[in-house]
C-alpha cells in the first residue's frame, strides 16, 4: 500500500511550440497535467511509494496518462475507466515571458464524474498521509462529496491529511471557493497555501496574520509559499522563513507548488523537522521551474541532494 494517497483529475496538456496568441499556434507538445499527479510523481521520483486515485477516458489520452504515471511507479489500481466520459484536456499559452495561461476542456470529463463509490476505505487507511488539493471539489458536486468522504476515511483511519488550496478562478468563483475550501481547511494537519491563496481564502493581511488565523483553525503545520522568497513555516511552538533557492533560468513556473508539496510531504515522512521540510520544498520548487512541463523537471533523490549539496553533475 503507498505512503502517499491522493485524488484529482491529470488531463492531457498540450503546449505551444511557440509564444503568442493561441490561434498562432500550430505545433503544440502533448504532455500530462495534474496537480496531485504531480506530487504523486515527485514523492516516488524521492524514493517514496504514491497512489493517485481518479477516472480517466475509454480513450487514448486516458491510456497515455496511465501509461505515464505507471512508468513514474505511481500505483493507478485505483484509477476507474469512464466509458461514457472522455478524459479532460488543456491547452498553455504563453504570452511574454513567462506568463502562461491555461484553458480547460474538462467539463463532464471523466475525473469529474468521480464519486465516493470510487473510494476503497482500505487503500487510503492503510497511507501515511492523504494529499488533497483544492482543484478537485472545484470539478462537480459528486467530486467535492468525494473528497469529504476521502477526509472522513483518514480520519477515521488517523492518517495525516495534507492540503494544497490550488484555487483555480477558471474552475469556479472565489466566494464558491472559499465557501468549501474554508470548511476543509480545520480537517486538514498540514496546509500549503501560497501567500496569495491564503489571504484570499481567510480575509488575512500578509503571512504572520495567515499563519495565525490558519493556526486558530486547528492546522498543525502550515507552510506559506512566498515565490522566489521561498517560505514560512509554522507549527505549534515555531514560526519562521526559510530562504528559496535560485533556479538559475526559469522556463515555466507551474507545476512549482505540486513539487513544494512533494518535497514537505517527503520530509513529513522521513520524520524531518519543520525546518527541513521546508528547505526540501524550497529545493523541489526551484527545480521544477526549469523545464517546460508540469512534472518534467523534478528531480529524483540523486539530484535533489546534489542540489542540496551544491554538487554538479559530470555532463560529458
Ligand atoms: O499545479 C499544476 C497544475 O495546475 C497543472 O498540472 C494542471 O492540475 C492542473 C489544473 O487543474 O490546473
Amino acid at each position: 500500500m503507498p505512503d502517499v494517497v491522493t485524488l484529482g483529475e491529470t488531463m492531457v496538456m498540450f503546449s505551444p511550440g511557440g509564444q503568442g496568441p493561441l490561434r498562432y499556434i500550430n505545433e503544440f507538445h502533448k504532455r500530462l497535467a495534474g496537480s496531485e499527479s504531480n506530487v504523486a510523481i515527485g514523492l516516488c521520483r524521492l524514493g517514496h511509494t504514491a497512489g493517485w486515485i481518479s477516472r480517466l477516458g475509454q480513450d487514448e489520452f486516458g491510456q497515455y496518462i496511465l501509461k505515464e504515471l505507471r512508468g513514474e511507479g505511481v500505483d493507478v489500481s485505483q484509477v476507474k475507466i469512464d466509458e461514457q466520459a472522455p478524459t479532460g484536456i488543456m491547452f498553455k499559452e504563453i504570452r511574454s515571458g513567462y506568463e502562461t495561461r491555461v484553458s480547460y476542456y474538462r467539463k463532464g470529463s471523466a475525473a469529474s464524474q468521480m464519486n465516493k463509490e470510487d473510494l476503497d476505505q482500505e487503500y487510503i487507511g492503510k497511507a501515511k498521509i492523504l494529499h488533497i488539493t483544492g482543484i478537485t471539489p472545484a470539478l462537480s458536486p459528486t467530486c467535492r462529496d468525494t473528497v469529504y468522504r476521502a477526509i472522513e476515511i483518514a480520519k477515521s483511519y488517523g492518517i495525516l491529511i495534507s492540503f494544497d488550496p490550488n484555487i483555480r478562478l477558471k474552475l469556479w468563483s472565489i466566494d464558491q471557493a472559499r465557501k468549501i475550501l474554508i470548511e476543509i481547511i480545520p480537517k486538514c494537519d498540514i496546509v500549503l497555501p501560497g501567500l496569495d491563496e491564503a489571504e484570499l481564502l481567510l480575509g488575512t493581511s500578509g503571512v504572520e496574520d495567515s499563519i495565525d488565523r490558519l493556526l486558530q483553525l486547528g492546522v498543525k503545520k502550515i507552510a506559506v509559499k512566498v515565490g522566489a522568497e521561498g517560505c514560512w513555516v509554522a507549527d505549534a511552538n515555531e514560526k519562521c522563513q526559510i530562504s528559496g533557492f535560485n533556479p538559475g533560468q526559469i522556463i515555466d513556473p507551474i507545476g512549482a507548488g505540486d513539487a513544494f508539496a512533494a518535497g514537505f510531504l517527503s520530509g513529513i515522512l522521513e520524520n524531518k523537522s519543520l525546518l527541513e521540510c521546508a528547505v526540501m520544498a524550497n529545493a523541489m520548487g526551484a527545480l521544477a521551474v526549469t523545464t517546460s512541463g508540469d512534472y518534467e523537471g523534478l528531480p529524483t533523490r540523486k539530484e535533489l541532494n546534489d542540489f542540496l549539496n551544491g554538487r554538479q553533475e559530470i555532463a560529458r
